[in-house]
């Protein structure tokens, strides 16, 4: 199918302000290759502008719109993405300078193209389709062009692609329609999250850059049986899975979307109820590619978006994954909680199992609480909910042991007589 295959051969462009910036742009440029190639297009081409003013129009200069128009007739590509946001407007100008039947799309319409392709649960599809219809719609509308014409190709796959030909007005009501349905889907999330949260079992979410083996791990601790591909954003839907620690206590795990830098503010929003398990977490687990030249990068990014989303500041686990990879022993500072692991080959997983036993413990202690009579119902949600012992029933009540953790002690601090 050649039409297939020229559907996805790009020339991709990248911005640089200033010559320093250049290395950065480099690498963000090779991070878009690999979002293309997993979307199943291929890059011919690439192009840099180094520019020191910003011309809104296009971004880039009317030398560079020419030699990119060039290179997709010798390359015979018809897809350019550009490695930085662009308005409407600006696609629409690129691509009548451009010429051809080239599309133009940027950076945050082939990340949410691959979100299409990977989500899986009802609220994941919906999610991606709102976003798509806020974001990519708009940029694909005008001048006549539709989904339709584009024939499903990158930029313009998902659940959204036939109520995308339909115009602003509809594309408004689809809106409002979508975000009901995905507020009710909230909600149902919502109403899940309370009931585990009622198991009093800690929260620990796995974090970190896509790609870097969070999936693998949660398979390693869990045996969850979640996909893990060598593919940026394989997870798009949250997979929570119950840990038992060696102590015998239970913690649950959450596996969640992959960061990737220069993910805009809407994406984030786009995907809250999701990310919603890292902003309700007790712990944060940040899984990093410690084989990889750009870790402290992705770290960077990775901490600026727990920043974004308001989660920052809750105890964090340092995971450094696929340490099976790498020549030398890597440094870590012990106090940190930071841990070397290999999610494939089991190495480190008992340090970072031991870990995760200390922090619990942390947020956990061990209460004498006494129970009056009167409040007979507190007495049994603690014998359901934690473990009791040495229980004793006195003439004004029930005097008893129990550990409990952070939530507990808020719903029940007012029985505890001492903490041990
Ligand atoms: N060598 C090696 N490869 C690993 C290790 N852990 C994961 N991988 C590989 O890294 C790739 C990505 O793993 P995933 O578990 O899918 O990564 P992820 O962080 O869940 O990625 P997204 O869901 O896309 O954000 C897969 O090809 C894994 O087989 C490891 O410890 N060592
Ligand atoms: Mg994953």
């Amino acid at each position: 199918m050649t039409s297939d295959k020229t559907q996805n051969t790009a020339v991709i462009v990248g911005i640089a302000e200033r010559g320093s910036e250049l290395e950065e742009c480099e690498r963000s440029l090779d991070e878009l290759t690999r979002l293309l190639d997993t979307a199943g297009g291929s890059v011919c081409a690439r192009v840099i502008q180094v520019k020191e003013s910003f011309d809104p129009r296009t971004c880039i200069g009317s030398g560079k719109v020419k030699e990119v128009s060039e290179l997709c007739t010798s390359l015979s590509a018809n897809l350019v993405v550009f490695d930085f946001e662009l308005t409407p407007a600006q696609i629409r100008n690129l691509e009548g300078d451009i010429g051809g039947d080239i599309t133009v799309i940027d950076r945050s319409m082939l990340i949410l193209d691959i979100f299409a392709l990977h989500a899986v649960s009802g609220e994941g599809k919906l999610q991606v389709e709102l976003a798509q219809l806020r974001y990519s719609a708009p940029r694909l509308m005008g001048k006549g062009k539709d989904m339709s014409r584009l024939g499903g190709g990158i930029g313009t796959r998902g659940p959204g692609e036939t109520k995308l030909e339909s115009d602003r007005r509809h594309l408004k009501e689809k809106v409002v329609a979508l975000e009901r349905r995905l507020e009710e889907m909230e909600h149902n999330r919502s109403v899940m999250r309370a009931s585990r949260d009622r198991s009093g079992l800690p929260k620990i979410a796995i974090v970190g850059y896509t790609n870097a083996g969070k999936s693998t791990l949660l398979n390693a601790l869990t045996d969850a049986g979640v996909l893990s591909e060598d593919k940026l954003f394989a997870t798009l839907d949250p997979t929570t899975r119950k840990l038992e620690l060696p102590s015998g206590e239970h913690v649950l795990l959450t596996d969640t979307v992959g960061f990737i830098r220069k993910l805009p503010h809407h994406l984030v929003k786009a995907f809250k109820s999701t990310l919603d398990e890292v902003v309700f977490a007790d712990v944060l687990m940040i899984v990093s590619d410690a084989t990889d030249s750009e870790l402290s990068e992705h770290l960077k990014v990775t901490e600026e978006v727990i920043e974004e989303l308001g989660a920052s500041g809750k105890p964090t686990l340092f995971v450094y994954n696929k340490c099976d990879m790498l020549d030398e022993r890597l440094e870590l500072d012990e106090r940190d909680s930071a841990v070397a692991i290999s999610a494939r080959t089991g190495e480190g997983i008992e340090r970072l199992v031991a870990l995760i036993e200390a922090q619990i413990s942390k947020f956990r202690k061990k209460y004498k609480l006494f129970i009056p009579y009167a409040a007979q119902s507190a007495f049994s949600a603690i014998c359901n909910t934690y473990s009791a012992e040495d229980i004793e029933y006195t003439d004004a009540g029930v005097s008893l042991f129990a550990v409990l953790d952070e939530r507990g002690r808020g719903l029940y601090g007012k029985y505890i007589v001492q903490g041990i």
